[in-house]
């Protein structure tokens, strides 16, 4: 499946036969260039003749979040600092970001990936397409912009955070595609339905994704706004956006599994779950030279289904996500852990451990409220004192975050204390 002849398409046994060779290279590759694998095959007695096709991929050690905290920043890159083009970030689940590495050819097949999926969703050389994720450190902008580049689609690089510049120009421009989050979609939808624009748009499609949305969701982008909605997947980890994308006939995202292959495991047992069966998904990084990955552990659930699509292609296709395994949140397309918010009020010596974060959705933008419980012998009635404070903790919690949250001080002994597991999160977004 390349993104220009999609009509081409591997049987299966052609793709499983690539995806065996090349897993065989990449064991090799992975062990002579990367210490954490090299020592974690050895640790197992394994050697990379014992890899001798996909089917051994059950061999294999996983990868974790963590193992790349653990070797922050640039530890599991397999070339050279010189051989990096490119790096992005995403949350790590305290303290440090994980930072990811692209060489010039990684950012060739990353785009060649996004082209795909902007071809299933039907934009070509003549679409106008406003890229509306975060341009930066977050793969979805650059990364959506790229591939568009790449189909010859004449692209507006909006990035986030100016709604009604967005609408003035999809309207000025006449733009015929938009790439952003599913919530962000919605809200540009409101803004057009006030300003009384809605029905001077050109938009044909629309590619959302990095947060989880639902098919009522779905259904809604596609009535208010008289469009095509197509679900894009990724991570920054495994590459960035583009890994799978969804159809005309929205079955399951299809998964550019020539280049990443993917495994459903039961996260109790760490076992294969069988073709059908939900379970958290997994990601072996097929062709990637700086940041080569093994059976890496995304924690997002879902099923797969290596059936032939009716549209024809007969790559394995990915069901909606069902959730996470973690506590990660989706927070207006910034993940977001508990524990971050944890490390940092640490810092501040004026607050107790003890805090909760409160999620909302209003006119479809996230909101989040950090509550914070002042230590006893730092409470006063003193408003300005207060107000310094929560300015502090605003700083912090920003820092730390990436977004900026609303931070209400409250008095000591106010929040829940829970019997058993702590509750740190009361998320009231109603994914309709
Ligand atoms: O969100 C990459 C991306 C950008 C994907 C733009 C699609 C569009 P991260 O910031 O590393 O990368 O977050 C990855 O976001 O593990 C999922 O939990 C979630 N996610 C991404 N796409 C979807 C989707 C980007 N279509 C994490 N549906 C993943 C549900 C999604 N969840």
């Amino acid at each position: 499946m390349i993104w220009n002849e999609t009509k081409e398409q591997m049987s299966r046994d052609e793709m499983t036969a690539l995806q065996s060779k090349r897993l065989v290279k990449l064991v090799d590759y992975v062990y002579h260039n990367v210490e954490f694998y090299r020592k974690k095959m050895q640790a197992i007695g394994l050697l990379p003749s014992d890899i001798k096709g996909i089917e051994d991929i059950v061999k294999l050690p996983f990868t974790t979040k963590d193992d790349l905290r653990d070797n922050y920043p640039f530890g599991l890159f397999a070339t050279p600092q010189s051989q990096i083009v490119r790096v992005h970030a995403s949350s790590g689940t305290t303290g440090k970001a994980t930072v990811v590495g692209y060489t010039r050819r990684d950012l060739d097949v990353w785009s060649e990936c996004v082209a795909r999926c902007l071809t299933m969703a039907g934009v070509g050389k003549d679409d106008i397409i406003q890229i509306a994720y975060g341009y930066g450190l977050f793969t979805g902008g650059l990364g959506a912009h790229s591939g568009a580049e790449k189909i010859g689609a004449m692209v507006v690089p909006m990035s986030t955070g100016n709604s009604k510049k967005l609408t003035t120009m999809m309207v000025d421009f006449g733009a015929t595609a938009i790439a952003c989050t599913p919530s962000y979609l919605l809200h540009i939808a409101e803004v057009l339905e006030q300003e009384g624009m809605i029905n001077d748009i050109k938009l044909k499609c629309a590619i959302c994704g990095a947060e989880p949305w639902t098919e009522k969701m779905h259904k809604d982008i596609e009535e208010r706004l008289h469009i095509k909605a197509y679900d894009i997947y990724g991570l920054s980890e495994v590459m960035g956006p583009g890994v799978a994308c969804d159809c005309d006939f929205h079955k399951g995202l299809h998964v550019c599994e020539d280049h990443f292959y993917p495994e459903i495991i039961d996260s109790a047992t760490m076992l294969p779950q069988k073709d059908g069966e939900l379970g958290e998904l997994v990601f072996t990084t097929l062709t990637k030279e700086g940041l080569p990955l093994i059976r890496y552990r995304t924690k997002d659930l879902t099923s797969i289904d290596r059936t032939p699509c009716e549209c024809g292609r007969t790559s394995a296709r990915i069901s909606r996500f069902k959730g996470r395994v973690d506590d990660m949140l989706i927070i207006r397309g910034v993940n977001v852990f508990p524990s971050q918010v944890e490390a940092a009020l640490v810092e501040v010596d004026e607050v107790s451990p003890h805090y909760m974060m409160v999620v909302d959705r209003v006119n479809n933008l996230d909101t989040l409220e950090v509550q914070v419980e002042i230590n006893p012998q730092y409470f006063t009635d003193e408003i300005r004192g207060l107000e310094s404070l929560n300015k502090k903790i605003t700083h912090v919690l920003s820092q730390a975050l990436g977004i900026n949250p609303k931070v209400k001080i409250v008095e000591p002994q106010t929040l829940v204390r829970s019997q058993g597991k702590a509750v740190h999160v009361i998320d009231n977004r109603k994914l309709y």
